[in-house]
C-alpha cells in the first residue's frame, strides 16, 4: 500500500505542474478524490490489507495532502486572474482620455504645491481656511481696528450679512493661534478677493499663501533663512531679492521682500509695472497685539509671519506675462503645464 501511494504522489505532481487552469485543476480533483478516483480505489484496496489502521492513516494523509495542494494552485491561479485584470485595466480605462486631452494641474496648484512641499519639510503644517471671514478675523485681530487708514490698502467685498471676501490669509491667523498654541509652524494658502482694477501685475482674484513660525528665541534671522531657503528651493536658481521696510499693522518690524522680474531681468516691463522688481512676499515678525489676540504668551514667545504672492510666484515662475491669462480659462495655454 505504502509502494501504490508513493507511485500515485509522484503521478499527481507530475499531473499538478501541467495543469495551468481551472478546468484541468477540476479535472485532477475528480482523478484523485472524485467518487472513482485514485484515493476511493485506495480506499477499496483496504479490504485485501491486514493492517488496515495503518494503511488508512496513510490514505488518509495522501487524501490530504491532494486536496491542499489543489486549494493552494486554485488560490494562485485567482490571484493571477486578479493580478491580470488590474494590468488590462490600466492599459484601457474607458473613462480617460476618450478623444479628449488629459487634464493638466492648474500653474498655480502647481506652484502651491511646490511651496507647500518645501515648508512641509522644514515641519511646517498645512492648514485650509474659509473665502468668507469676518471683520475681526480680517482685520479687527490683526491689529487693524475700524476706520484705521490700513483698511484702504484692501478694497474689500462686504456681503450683506456683514461678513466679507478674504482680502488677505493672514485673515486665518487668529483662528489658526487659537487652535494650536505655541509653538507653532503653519502655513495656508487661500485665494483672496480684492476690488482692484487689473492690469499684467493685478487680479481681483489671486491666491497667497500666508506662513507663521511661532516659537521661544524666534527673530528676524529665522524669518530671512526661511524666506531664502523657499525662494531657492522653488526657483531652484539664484534670484535678485531685496528687502526694505513694509508698513503692515500686524507686524514690528515689517518688511517687503521683492524679487527681481524674470520676465524682464529687471529691464523694466509691465508685468513688474516697469520697475524691474515685483512685490512678491511681505513678511515681518508678529506683532505682540496680534500674537495676544490670538492667546500667546507674549513674555515667553515671538514669532514672524509672511503672506507669499502664490499667483505672482507662479508667473515668475513659469513666465506668464499677464496675471490675468490664470483666470483666463484659456486652456491651450493652462494645459502646457503638466509636472509636479
Ligand atoms: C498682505 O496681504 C499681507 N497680509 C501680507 C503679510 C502677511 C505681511 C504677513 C506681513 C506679514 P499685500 O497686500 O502686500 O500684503 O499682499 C501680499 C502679496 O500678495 C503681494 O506682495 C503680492 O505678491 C500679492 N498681491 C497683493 N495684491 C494682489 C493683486 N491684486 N493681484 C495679485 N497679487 C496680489
Amino acid at each position: 500500500m505504502k509502494e501504490k501511494i508513493l507511485e500515485l504522489g509522484a503521478s499527481f505532481k507530475d499531473k499538478l505542474a501541467l495543469a495551468t487552469d481551472a478546468e484541468a485543476l477540476e479535472a485532477l480533483r475528480v482523478d484523485f478524490l472524485g467518487k472513482k478516483g485514485a484515493v476511493a480505489e485506495l480506499m477499496k484496496g483496504l479490504r485485501d490489507v491486514q493492517d488496515k489502521k495503518t494503511a488508512g492513516q496513510l490514505i488518509n494523509t495522501f487524501k490530504n495532502e491532494v486536496e491542499t495542494a489543489i486549494k493552494e494552485a486554485e488560490e494562485t491561479l485567482r490571484r493571477a486572474a486578479i493580478e491580470a485584470q488590474i494590468r488590462g485595466a490600466k492599459k484601457y480605462n474607458p473613462t480617460l482620455n476618450f478623444g479628449r486631452e488629459l487634464g493638466s494641474y492648474h500653474p498655480i496648484t502647481l506652484a502651491t504645491k511646490e511651496v507647500e512641499a518645501v515648508f512641509e519639510s522644514m515641519g511646517f503644517t498645512i492648514e485650509d481656511y474659509a473665502e468668507v471671514v469676518d471683520d475681526y478675523e480680517c482685520f479687527e485681530s490683526l491689529n487693524i481696528p475700524k476706520h484705521h487708514p490700513a483698511r484702504d490698502m484692501q478694497d474689500t467685498y462686504y456681503l450683506e450679512n456683514g461678513q466679507l471676501l478674504k482680502t488677505q490669509t493672514s485673515a486665518a491667523q487668529n483662528a489658526i493661534m487659537k487652535k494650536y498654541g505655541a509653538p507653532l509652524r503653519a502655513i495656508f494658502p487661500g485665494r483672496c478677493f480684492r476690488n482692484e482694477s487689473t492690469d499684467a501685475c493685478h487680479e481681483n482674484t489671486f491666491f497667497q499663501m500666508e506662513g507663521m513660525m511661532i516659537d521661544e528665541n524666534i527673530s528676524i534671522s529665522n524669518l530671512i533663512y526661511f524666506m531664502k531657503t523657499m525662494l531657492s528651493e522653488v526657483f531652484k536658481r539664484d534670484i535678485k531679492v531685496r528687502l526694505r521696510p513694509g508698513f503692515f499693522p500686524f507686524v514690528e518690524p515689517g518688511f517687503e521682500l521683492d524679487i527681481n522680474c524674470l520676465i524682464c531681468g529687471g529691464e523694466g516691463c509691465p508685468s513688474c509695472k516697469n520697475s524691474g522688481w515685483l512685490e512678491l512676499c511681505p513678511c515681518g515678525m508678529i506683532h505682540p497685539n496680534v500674537l495676544e489676540a490670538g492667546g500667546i504668551d507674549t513674555e515667553k514667545y515671538t514669532g514672524f509671519a509672511f503672506g507669499l504672492g502664490l499667483t505672482r510666484l507662479a508667473m515668475m515662475k513659469y513666465g506668464v506675462k499677464d496675471i490675468r491669462d490664470f483666470n483666463s480659462g484659456n486652456l491651450k495655454s493652462l494645459s502646457q503645464f503638466k509636472s509636479v
